[in-house]
């Protein structure tokens, strides 16, 4: 894997609704990333936050709560991704609520053409306008990757699609509205529910999921939400779902990424140090990447 690292945080809260995880961030780094990873001989460039702009009260663009604000962060994350990567460093962005993988990915398709995809995630974030039973934009930012939805949210970083929906698999989903089922079904997207985990292994799906995100790609983007794990596991996040991923299962997941060898870029978010108890969600997204990054117990 590449050695040059680059840290990018989104402070970002207004694609979930909930005040929280725009402290993902500092959370994150207080549990000690930079060292983590500059003790397994990464070369750490901590570029700080993006600039968010939060509006006093709450603003609605037809079924998309702060949408002007979402597309402006997430133009300038892609933005400071693809800088990152144009000097040949590995993108390691943290949020932040999960719209900001838009930006994100909006970055890394800029260097690197057809980009596999692992969705980490209790939730499918496969909603569109049209089917959002909420309006939060972070159930939307893989639909719009896949060029799926509202137009700004599609064409974030002035191009689309980034991705294509063979080159993407969904991990741990256990919470699917009516309308993200419906597109997965129309458009072939390779889901490992927690049924498939439970019933296959999390090695056997792992194997599965690193084929299919290989096959036909130039590299692969994982997109960690921390919600995909259990929630007994890691309170700290915004939208728990029972029945999760277990700590076990997570790190054995992103030890078979690292021995794979295939990450270009990687986003660890929706980490809610206001819900958390003892910072052990960020202690756990810290523990994840080190192993995403090929730590080695022996
Ligand atoms: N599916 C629901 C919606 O679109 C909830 C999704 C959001 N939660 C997340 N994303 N943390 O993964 O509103
Ligand atoms: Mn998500
Ligand atoms: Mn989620
Ligand atoms: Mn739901």
């Amino acid at each position: 894997m590449n050695k040059n690292v680059s840290i990018i945080g989104v402070g970002m809260d207004l694609g979930a609704d909930r005040r929280g995880v725009d402290m993902g961030p500092s959370a994150i780094r207080y549990a000690g990333v930079v060292k983590r990873l500059e003790g397994m001989g990464f070369s750490i460039k901590d570029i700080g936050d993006i600039v968010v702009n939060r509006p006093n009260q709450l603003v609605s663009t037809d079924h998309h709560k702060y949408l002007d604000q979402v597309v402006e962060a997430n133009t300038t994350l892609a933005a400071a991704v693809s800088k990152e990567m144009a000097e040949g460093r590995f993108p390691l962005v943290l949020g932040g609520d999960h719209s900001i993988a838009m930006g994100t990915i909006a970055g890394v398709t800029q260097h690197v053409k057809n980009l596999g995809v692992i969705w980490f995630d209790a939730h499918g974030d496969l909603n569109t306008g049209d089917t959002t039973p909420s309006g939060n934009i972070h159930g939307m930012p893989l639909a719009a990757s896949l060029g799926l939805g509202h137009e700004r949210l599609v064409n974030i970083g002035g191009f689309a699609p980034k991705i294509k929906a063979e080159n993407v698999v969904v991990l741990g989903a256990r919470d699917l509205d009516a309308g993200e089922r419906a597109l997965i079904k129309e458009r072939g997207i390779k889901v490992f529910t927690m049924h498939e985990i439970d019933r296959l292994g999390m090695a056997r799906v792992m194997e599965e999921a690193i084929a299919h995100v290989s096959k036909n790609t130039d590299g692969v983007h994982l997109s960690f939400d921390l919600d995909g794990l259990d929630p007994h596991e890691v309170p700290g996040v915004g939208t728990p779902v029972l029945g999760g991923i277990s700590y076990r299962e997570g790190h054995l997941a992103m030890e078979m990424l690292a021995e794979s060898d295939v990450l270009v870029s990687a986003e660890f978010v929706e980490v809610n140090p206001i819900l958390d108890r003892e910072n052990v969600t960020a202690r756990v997204a810290v523990a994840m990447m080190s192993s995403a990054f090929g730590d080695k117990l022996l």
